[in-house]
């Protein structure tokens, strides 16, 4: 018998996964905040997938963060800035030998929530998946992509990576995910930021190359000062290619700022400054960029951290 998947955020990543695992046979549940958006849910009939313009609803079981039963996986599909909160409420449920995977982009929401909880195992997660939400638990498959799984205080990859392959789901296990993860923070760092100030797509950034290869160096400098040299390597060069290669895009951080939504800023480049004041590392540029980008997120009424 196949252990449940329970998935904590009925989001776009959570429902991507949720519908797949279903899809696939697997046993799996859905952790909603409470008895109304369990109501709604159980009104809607089931999550829905729309991929390639078709919609395919999935009755996937639910239930509350109050439920009392046993969980030994849990996959954290919120917000870096609601995972911890979200897992302390279920901490009290994790079985012994529990396991989470924990989808959030950025670093330090991983952290946080493994001290929460120290009996169980996190493994760090790294997509470039692509999902949105067009209505109430229905998610749209925007871009197919890969993601890679780690956990860096245990090299041995868990025996349910088998139910990702039979879900579909691209992935690989990385002995290096922490280098995954602060290459995309810094990618992220480079990008996303400037295209909110600049209110551009990805691809209007060729016009401020200066300014990016600015930040390129001065993040370069922080991932060799932070123990990751690896995910400094050419960088600027990376930077450039994904600006080119998604130059039509809007990036995530534009997107949430137009839909006035919160930004994961405090776990991308609030990180990324954090680390570097520990570190005694100047970083004008970097620093620069952050106050600018909270400014401008005040100014548009959303939270700035
Ligand atoms: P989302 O906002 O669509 O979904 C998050 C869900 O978590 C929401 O439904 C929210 O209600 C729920 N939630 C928050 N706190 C909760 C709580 N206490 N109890 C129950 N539910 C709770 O977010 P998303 O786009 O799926 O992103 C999740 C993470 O994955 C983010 O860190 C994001 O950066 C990352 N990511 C997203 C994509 C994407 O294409 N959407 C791609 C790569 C990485
Ligand atoms: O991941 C991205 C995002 O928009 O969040 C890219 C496309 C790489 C831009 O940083």
């Amino acid at each position: 018998m196949s252990t449940t998947w329970h998935i904590l955020g009925a989001g776009s990543l959570g429902t991507l996964w949720a519908t797949r695992l279903a899809r696939a046979g697997l046993p799996v549940r859905l952790i909603v905040r409470d008895t109304a958006r369990l109501q709604a849910y159980q009104a809607a009939g089931g999550l829905t997938l729309v991929e390639q313009g078709q919609a395919q609803c999935y009755p996937v079981p639910a239930e509350t963060l109050a439920n009392d039963a046993p969980i030994e996986r849990l996959l954290v599909a919120c917000k870096a800035y609601d995972a911890e909160a979200a897992v302390a409420q279920l901490a009290h449920r994790l079985a012994p030998a529990a396991e989470l995977i924990l989808l959030q982009n950025g670093l330090g929401s991983q952290d946080a929530v493994a001290a929460r909880v120290p009996q169980a195992r996190c493994i760090f997660a790294s997509s470039t998946e692509g999902a949105f939400r067009d209505g109430d638990w229905r998610v749209v498959f925007a871009g197919h992509g890969y993601t890679w799984l780690g956990d860096s205080s245990h090299p041995v990859a868990p025996i349910w990576l088998d139910d990702l392959e039979a879900a579909g789901i691209p992935h690989a296990w990385s002995v290096d995910i922490l280098t995954r993860l602060w290459r995309k923070l810094a990618l992220n760092c480079a990008i996303n930021p400037l295209t909110v100030l600049h209110d551009c797509r990805n691809g209007g950034l060729q016009q401020h190359q200066c300014e990016v290869a600015t930040l390129c160096s001065e993040l370069a400098l922080l991932l060799e000062h932070c123990g990751q040299p690896a995910a400094a390597q050419d960088l600027q060069q990376e930077v450039e290619r994904v600006i080119l290669a998604t130059a039509a895009n809007y990036s995530s951080m534009y997107q949430d700022v137009a839909n006035q939504r919160r930004t994961e800023i405090s776990y991308l480049l609030g990180h990324a400054c954090e680390v570097a004041a520990r570190h005694q590392l100047v970083l004008p540029h970097l620093n620069q960029l952050q106050q600018r980008l909270m400014a401008h997120l005040r100014t548009r009424g959303l939270p700035s951290d």
